[in-house]
């Protein structure tokens, strides 16, 4: 903990493995963890694959070092453990931090864990804060569910679109007018992406006004030259200060320590239930003798018992 304290790249990644493992952490280091107030500046970035993610975050954190400030790097992959491969392209892109003792990159898989992730995110932050990191960026890998439930752990999200028709509008499908603090077409290079800026704008002002009543500003990148990035800082410097202002960012901070709490619920749980537990109530269910209702019931009112015994 002094080590992470004095920002040591060692003891940063130490106790992150620590964390990631899952197991009950010593009560001292959990005391210093919980009582150092959060302070860093969470942004999460998503947006379809291949869209520019890891290319924007290592501008980002470009962006923010000249500014002076420290920077945390999680990339979280929500798949699988195995896809390393994207995790392994991304660590090429950020060479050229790697070396600065001011930037802190790690990534986190799921390992499979139901809710490991909502569990070792927030607990990753939380070293990231105690290092002194006054912005985290999150890059989440791979598409899915559990992509959402990550950039819900965010004070600020970062939506990528890339030009091509229909993008914007496949965006709004997918959910992402909803999740966006701040909106990016990235690759404004290319073709169309005038156009998609454009349609986009027309998507979000379609959308239902949000209960918190944020504009989502909508910006255009050329990522891979480092353009329009400081200007995506500018904004999420704005959305940070507008949070701090309304009162959004204490909301947003109980949202991820109540989803760090369930996913800790969820583990546990699932520790005392035990497969053999579940397999036998899945074959009482398979024999008609219990609906999946009545089983699920049985073992949130007794976990630790054998489904035999119920
Ligand atoms: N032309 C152009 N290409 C870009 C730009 N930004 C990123 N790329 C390229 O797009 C490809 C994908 O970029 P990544 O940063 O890996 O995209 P990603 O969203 O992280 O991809 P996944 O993590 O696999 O979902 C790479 O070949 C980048 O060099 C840009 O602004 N313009
Ligand atoms: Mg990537």
């Amino acid at each position: 903990v002094a080590g992470v304290r004095a920002g040591q790249p060692r003891a940063v990644a130490r106790l992150i493995s620590l964390v990631e493992d899952g197991g009950a952490l010593p009560q001292p280091v959990r005391a210093a963890l919980s009582a150092h107030p959060p302070t860093a500046h969470v942004v999460g970035l998503t947006g379809p694959p291949g869209v520019g993610k890891s290319t924007s975050v290592a501008a980002l954190v470009g962006e923010y070092r000249r500014r002076g400030l420290r920077v945390g790097v999680l990339a979280v992959d929500p798949s699988s453990p195995l896809s390393s491969g994207a995790l392994l392209g991304d660590r090429v892109r950020m060479t050229e931090h790697e070396t600065d003792p001011e930037v802190f990159i790690r990534s986190l898989a799921a390992r499979g864990h139901l809710g490991g992730l909502a569990r070792s995110v927030p607990h990753a932050l939380r070293v990231l804060d105690l290092a002194g990191c006054a912005v985290v960026l999150i890059e989440t890998v791979g598409v899915g569910q559990s992509e959402t439930e990550v950039t819900g752990l965010a004070d600020s999200t970062v939506v990528l679109i890339a030009p091509g028709a229909g993008d914007a509008i496949q965006a709004a499908k997918a959910g992402l007018a909803e999740l966006g603090d701040v909106y990016v077409v990235n690759k404004a290079d290319q073709d169309g992406a005038a156009r998609a800026a454009a349609e986009l704008r027309t998507v979000l002002a379609a959308a239902v006004g949000r209960p918190d009543g944020w504009r989502p500003p909508v910006l255009s990148t050329t990522a891979v030259r480092g353009e329009g990035l400081a200007e995506v800082v500018d904004a999420l410097d704005a959305h940070h200060a507008w949070l701090r202002e309304h009162g959004g960012l204490a909301g947003r901070r109980r949202r991820r320590i109540a989803v760090e709490i369930e996913a800790l619920v969820l583990t546990a749980l699932r520790e005392r239930v035990g497969e053999a537990a579940l397999d036998e109530l899945a074959g009482a269910v398979l024999d008609g003798v219990l609906d999946p209702e009545t089983a699920a019931r049985r073992l949130l009112a007794s976990p630790g018992r054998v489904a035999s015994e119920h």
